[in-house]
């Protein structure tokens, strides 16, 4: 379909002037750069953080089709149907054209000019900022948006507006994995290659599905010539389980205990390395200790799975020579994440089995760039890693900006959750979400949004005018989406990959990084940022801030470089560019020699046991399980897990919900899987309804009688905006990511219709 076109002429105001240079007006007639000859141009998926390369097919300057490339290292050729499809997303008829401002009188949202929305932006955040302090206002922001981008909003807020508290939904999704790595490696720094996929003689994966939520990573797996085990920890019996060849159907979140238990079980079998433990490890015997108690009889009675196969999972741990260990949301959204996902790191280091080929404690990232948003959001560490609270980094960053001393803050940002809590205190009273559809995905919904309801000021920066949260919006900044504009994403195994503007944004709509540029100008800071012009020149700058540190991409010689290798996998330093171009006789990285671009193609880290904690050792960190918050009982007698339904659905639907390809490919109403025993205890018959009620909300689904949950157990796609008024607001006390797939429910059938 055609979407209207406005050129920047045709409106007025005093910032058109600089619109048109900051945004390069809308783009009319720009043809992206680096076209092939062939008239197509690569760039990497914006869905999930496999990071697949596409090529885009292009006509007069824009995309008409996408395909998966097949020279890209990561996806080979392959794509999932997100990837395919994700033009669709860009085409419907719901984009935002327009800045909208919702009229007090009426309540409806009138569409504004740029320059009146800027300034609306303007007066009323600054008003919230004078009359209840310079911390009242807050953002929420995303792992979805370009690095470049991010950063700016970072700085934007936190060096101009002078703002502090800020999150983004990667607080919902890898906060675990982040805390996790930076206590026990150091840094948060995922150790592997893709390549270790088929590398590994026995892969385990832990709260896992990539059969759904990763396709092509499970693809990867699908390639491993070794004959691996696979092992599938998982209470549901899901895609990726069956694909297995042993699937255990551990209790919902007895995981630590379970896990615990293997650490255990291979000390008494001394199938741990105790050269590398001795070498590169710290806290090894008090963890030892404490793991002692946790015995084969007591570990199945908790994680409720038979003796025999707790021990033919040891026995297969034990005797593989390459294990490598993954883990995802099973792990991450639990009430005691972080001391999971580190007795995971802990079963690698005990065993030795890390920075070597099929190896490693690898956590999957989630969103295209949740990667990017850990590193350089400048949301919960200072850039490049680093903390707010240590004067010495604030000296360093403040110098390597060009910013007055005492610019960035000394204290950490509250973390999502707070900042929630923030708003029912009267803290925050401003409140700017960009890319994130929180009025769907965050936990205990119906509490959340009735606290957006007492916000004197909510914008939300998206794509669409139908989202949840837009919907409750005051102002809304009409977004640019992937494919519409530049940056670079990291993938889960540290690659860099190139975004490209291969389709003209909608009407007005503009990039996040112009509208952050926008905001800067209209705020009066703009001039902080005299060096973030493009992204390409905030590449650079994120390439100073990152020198010395483990993320080190000094050596990264711009975007052309980063699409002429597949993407680049961090840290690539200039001592590393240079020593592949000595080899190379000298020319550039562009013009590598086929033979050397494998070489860098594929990177692991810790190949040397030398980890980035202060004495180079790796930490085991341990407590003591704990129960659930909220445990099953007589009126709420079944658990709710929740996850991801299938590969055409993305989060929250505002973008695979567009594609009528999609649409065919998973079930339009919300659906509860439930075990065929519990549907005979309620009388449910196949095609019914549930009526799944929790101590905070019920809502109707469709009855999916299946058993591939277990008895006592239901499971809920997360694709549904009925689902999360149902959760419950629990957070893990480390990585305070919330605990999405643990409450307790009641269940009720009724008659089909
Ligand atoms: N198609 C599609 N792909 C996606 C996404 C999407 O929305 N759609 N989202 C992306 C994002 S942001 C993320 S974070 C990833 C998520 O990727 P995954 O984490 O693989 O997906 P989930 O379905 O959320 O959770 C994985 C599994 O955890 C299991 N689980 C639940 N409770 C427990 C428990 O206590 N212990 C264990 N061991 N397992 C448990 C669930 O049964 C589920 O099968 O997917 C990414 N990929
Ligand atoms: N019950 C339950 N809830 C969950 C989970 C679960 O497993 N169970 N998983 C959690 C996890 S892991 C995650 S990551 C979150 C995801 O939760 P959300 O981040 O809320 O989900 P999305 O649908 O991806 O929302 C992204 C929003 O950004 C918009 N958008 C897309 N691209 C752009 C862009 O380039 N610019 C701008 N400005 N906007 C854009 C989209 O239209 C959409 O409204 O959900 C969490 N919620
Ligand atoms: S697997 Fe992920 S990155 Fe690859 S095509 Fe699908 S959504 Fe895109
Ligand atoms: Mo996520």
């Amino acid at each position: 379909m055609s979407l209207p076109r406005i050129p920047w002429r045709a409106w007025d105001g005093p910032f058109t002037a600089d619109l048109a240079r900051v945004s390069g007006g809308f783009g009319l007639g720009q043809v992206p750069a680096r076209l092939k000859p062939d008239g197509t141009t690569g760039l990497v998926c914006g869905y999930c953080a496999t990071g697949c390369g596409l090529t885009a097919h292009l006509v007069d300057g824009e995309a008409v089709n996408l395909s998966p490339d097949p020279r890209f290292p990561v996806n080979q050729g392959m794509a999932c149907p997100k990837g395919w499809e994700a033009l669709a997303a860009l085409e419907a008829p719901d984009r935002a054209t327009m800045p909208m401002l919702r009229n007090p009188e009426t309540g409806a949202m009138e569409p504004v000019s740029w320059p009146h929305a800027l300034q609306t932006f303007v007066s009323r955040m600054k008003s919230v900022q004078q009359n209840w302090g310079p911390q009242s206002i807050a953002f929420l922001s995303t792992g979805q948006i370009c690095t470049e981008e991010m950063a700016l909003l970072g700085a934007l807020f936190k060096f101009g507006m002078r703002g502090l508290h800020c999150d983004s939904n990667t607080r919902q999704c890898m906060a675990t994995a982040h805390v996790a790595y930076k206590q026990s490696l150091g840094f948060d720094a995922p150790p592997y290659t893709y390549a270790d996929f088929e590398e590994s003689d026995c892969l385990v994966f832990v709260g896992s599905n990539p059969a759904v939520a990763h396709p092509i990573l499970w693809q990867r797996v699908l390639q491993n010539r070794r004959h691996p085990e696979i092992l599938v920890l998982d209470p549901r019996r899901t895609e990726t389980a069956m694909g297995a060849t042993l699937h255990v159907p551990l209790a919902p979140k007895s995981d630590l205990v379970l896990l615990y238990g293997v650490a255990s079980a291979l000390i008494r079998r001394g199938a741990v390395d105790r050269a590398f433990i001795d070498a590169h490890t710290r806290g090894f015997e008090a963890f030892a200790a404490a793991v002692s108690g946790f015995t084969p009889e007591r570990v199945c009675a908790e994680a409720r799975i038979p003796l025999d196969l707790f021990e033919t999972l040891v026995e297969r741990i034990a005797t593989r020579a390459r294990v490598s260990y993954w883990w995802t949301m099973g792990v991450n959204q639990g009430h005691e994440s972080t001391r999971t996902a580190q007795a995971i790191i802990n079963l690698a280091l005990m065993t030795g089995q890390i920075g070597k080929p099929g190896t490693g404690a690898n956590s999957i990232t989630g969103q295209c760039n949740a990667m990017g948003s850990r590193l350089f959001s400048n949301v919960t560490n200072l850039f490049g890693g680093r903390d707010f609270a240590d004067p010495a980094a604030r000296l360093e960053v403040e110098s390597l900006l060009g910013l007055p001393a005492g610019t960035v803050p000394t204290e950490n940002s509250w973390s999502y959750d707070r900042i929630v809590d923030g708003i029912e205190s009267g803290a925050i009273r401003g409140l700017w979400v960009i890319a994130t559809n929180s009025s769907h995905s965050w936990i205990q919904q119906r509490r959340f949004n009735e606290l957006l309801g007492r916000l004197e000021f909510l914008v939300v920066q998206d794509l669409y005018t139908t989202t949840e949260t837009v919907q409750r919006a005051d102002l809304l900044l009409p977004a640019a989406g992937w494919g519409e504009k530049e940056g670079t994403f990291i993938n889960s195994e540290r690659r860099l990959g190139l975004v490209k503007r291969v389709r003209r944004p909608p009407g007005q709509a503009l990039s996040d990084f112009h509208i952050f540029r926008l905001v800067a100008e209209a705020w009066g800071c703009a001039d902080l940022f005299r060096e973030w012009v493009t992204p390409e020149t905030v590449f650079e700058v994120l390439k100073r801030l990152s020198r010395g540190r483990p993320c080190d991409i000094t050596g990264i010689d711009g975007y052309r470089a980063i699409d002429a290798l597949g993407g680049i996998q961090w840290p690539f330093s200039e001592a590393m560019r240079d020593r592949v171009l000595d080899h190379a006789s000298g020319g550039s990285l562009e013009t590598l020699p086929e033979t050397r671009v494998a070489g860098i193609r594929e990177r692991r880290l810790f190949a040397d046991g030398s980890f980035h904690t202060a004495d180079g050792r790796a930490v085991f960190h341990h407590s003591p399980p704990t129960p659930v918050p909220e445990p099953t009982d007589e009126a709420y007698p079944w658990v709710l897990l929740t996850g991801r339904g299938t590969s055409s659905q993305w989060h929250t639907n505002t973008r695979t919900s567009k594609s009528p390809v999609l649409r065919q490919l998973y079930p339009e109403n919300c659906y509860v899987e439930i075990h065929p025993e519990d549907a005979a205890r309620i009388g449910l018959q196949a095609k019914g309804r549930v009526r799944v009620r929790s101590r905070r909300a019920e809502l109707l689904a469709d009855a999916c009688i299946t058993p591939a949950v277990q008895p006592g157990q239901v499971f809920i796609p997360m694709h549904y905006r009925e689902l999360n008024p149902l959760t419950l607001t629990v957070v893990d006390p480390h990585s305070r990511q919330p605990s999405y797939k643990f409450c307790a429910v009641a269940l009720e059938a009724l008659p089909p219709g």
